[in-house]
Parts: structure tokens; C-alpha cells; sequence
């Protein structure tokens, strides 16, 4: 078997990797977009780590697909495969800035103790209607009807909501029977219709003027360095790979704007 991966969008092979149906169906659906490589260095396109103790230790595999098209600046997903350690699929599409779009972000997380499972189309402007009052009218009937069979994830920093939109979706499920059950009736349907959904705004994007573009970068430059400053899997990330690399990696690839 060839593991080596020279491009972007060459397929993640991960065996066991918990979340593998649903980046295979975001590919499936990014497909109509005519979607590119996305260039990332080969050190992130995948890379082995070890984790775990040094009695029993658990190989990490951590890759990256990604692709960009003409209103796409970059849809990229961070795929981590641990093991009982972890499996995520962190998956964040950011449009380029001259379109009126939100980013469409996921965050599907497996842990020893349980499943954190996010997902929503966060703006990249909260100050005005214009960014968000098209997208959270059609967000909501969707949210809605998925959020009422989920448990409640629980609080989440003060400084952090200006980055999501009131159909955010955020919940703590167990591991076993019980949460796989509800990932499969529940966060698999809810996650094609987020993504649904996103990919109709998309393609009905028209192009807005530089002064409105300038502003959205700014908005889409807060919201990525918020991401990178925070990100929650940066000490996992640094266990599984070194620090350096780790760094490296939030900045360069995850979130490079
Ligand atoms: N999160 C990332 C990237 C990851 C990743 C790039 C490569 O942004 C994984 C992997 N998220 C990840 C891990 C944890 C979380 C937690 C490993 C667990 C950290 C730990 O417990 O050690 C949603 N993700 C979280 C948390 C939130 C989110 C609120 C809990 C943080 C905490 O308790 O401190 N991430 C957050 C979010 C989006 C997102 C809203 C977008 C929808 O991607």
C-alpha cells in the first residue's frame, strides 16, 4: 500500500479512522465545484507521531486534504487518527473574501472520555445584516429540527461568541452504542445539511466591491488568528507531532490567512 500523498487532494488513508464517511462526502460534495490542490507541504500532508506510554504506545497519523476553487479561498481538513487516543476531523472551508460568505466549520472529536461535536457557519462579520441575515434564516429551521435530539455541550468562553452564528451546534456525546447511535441519525444528516446548505450559498455568491471585500478580510483575518491563538488541539497536537511542528502548522496551514 502507497501511504505517500503528494497532493492535497489525494485520498486520506487512515485505517480505523472514526470520521472517514464525512470528509468523504464533503469531497463527494466540494466535487461539483471543480475544486484544486491546495499547496501544502509535504510534512503536513501527513505525518506519523506516537502517543500514549512508552509501554503501550499508540501510533498517530495526522493529515491534511484540501482544495481551493474559484470562490473557495480554502477548504481544509485536519485528520487526526490516534487510536482509543483520538480521532477528530477538524473541517473549515473560508471563501474567498470578495463573496458575502460565512466559513463553514466542523469539529468532530473523539477522546477517551466521549465525542465534542461542533458544527456551524460562522460569520466573519457579526456588525451587519448583510452577512448574516441570508444565512441565518435558512440556518435555523435546519438547526432546529437537528438540535432538539442532542444534549447541550455546554458553556463556551464569553470571547468567543462573536465567532458563531446562533444555529451552532455544540454538544458532549458517550462513547458506545449511545453515541454512535446519534451520530448516525443525527450529526451525519446534520452535517450534509450545514454543508448543503453552505454550497447553495456558495454557488449563488456574486461577487461584492473591493470596499465590502476589504472589510470581510478584515472580519475573516480576526476570526483566523482568534482560531489559531486558540486553538484547542494545540496541546494534543504538540504531544502527538513536537511543538515546532505543531506550530507550524496551525499558522501555516490550519489557519493562513
Ligand atoms: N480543533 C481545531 C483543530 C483541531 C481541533 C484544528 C486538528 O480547531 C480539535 C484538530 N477540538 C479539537 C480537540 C479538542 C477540541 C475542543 C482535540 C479537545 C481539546 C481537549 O479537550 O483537550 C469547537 N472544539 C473543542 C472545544 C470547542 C470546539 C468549543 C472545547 C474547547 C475547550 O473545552 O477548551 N472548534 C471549536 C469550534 C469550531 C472548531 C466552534 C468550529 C465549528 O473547529
Amino acid at each position: 500500500m502507497n501511504l505517500l500523498r503528494l497532493s492535497s487532494l489525494d485520498p486520506v488513508n487512515m485505517p480505523q479512522w472514526r470520521w472517514a464517511p464525512f470528509l468523504n462526502h464533503a469531497i463527494n460534495c466540494l466535487a461539483s465545484l471543480n475544486p484544486e490542490p491546495y499547496p501544502i507541504a509535504e510534512e503536513f500532508l501527513r505525518q506519523e507521531g506516537s502517543a500514549g506510554s512508552k509501554s503501550q504506545p499508540v501510533k498517530v497519523t495526522t493529515c491534511t486534504w484540501a482544495c481551493r476553487t474559484n470562490k473557495l479561498r480554502q477548504a481544509r481538513a485536519a485528520c487526526v487518527e490516534a487510536g482509543s487516543s483520538a480521532s477528530v476531523l477538524n473541517f473549515v472551508i473560508n471563501p474567498h473574501c470578495s463573496y458575502d460568505l460565512p466559513f463553514f466549520g466542523a469539529d468532530l472529536v473523539t477522546l477517551p472520555s466521549g465525542h465534542l461535536l461542533a458544527l456551524d457557519l460562522q460569520p466573519a462579520i457579526t456588525s451587519d445584516e448583510c452577512h448574516t441575515k441570508q444565512v441565518w434564516e435558512r440556518l435555523m429551521p435546519i438547526f432546529e429540527h437537528w438540535r432538539v435530539r442532542l444534549p447541550e455541550g455546554g458553556p463556551i468562553p464569553e470571547e468567543a461568541k462573536p465567532y458563531f452564528s446562533p444555529g451552532f451546534i455544540w454538544t458532549r456525546l458517550p462513547l458506545g452504542s449511545e453515541g454512535n447511535k446519534l451520530i448516525d441519525e443525527v450529526i451525519t444528516p446534520a452535517f450534509s445539511d450545514y454543508l448543503s446548505l453552505y454550497l447553495d450559498l456558495v454557488k449563488a455568491a456574486a461577487q461584492v466591491s473591493p470596499e465590502r471585500a476589504a472589510m470581510l478580510l478584515e472580519g475573516q483575518k480576526r476570526y483566523m488568528s482568534y482560531r489559531a491563538q486558540k486553538d484547542p488541539a494545540r496541546a494534543m497536537l504538540s504531544r502527538f507531532h513536537g511543538s515546532e511542528w505543531t506550530e507550524s502548522y496551525i499558522h501555516n496551514v490550519l489557519f493562513d490567512l
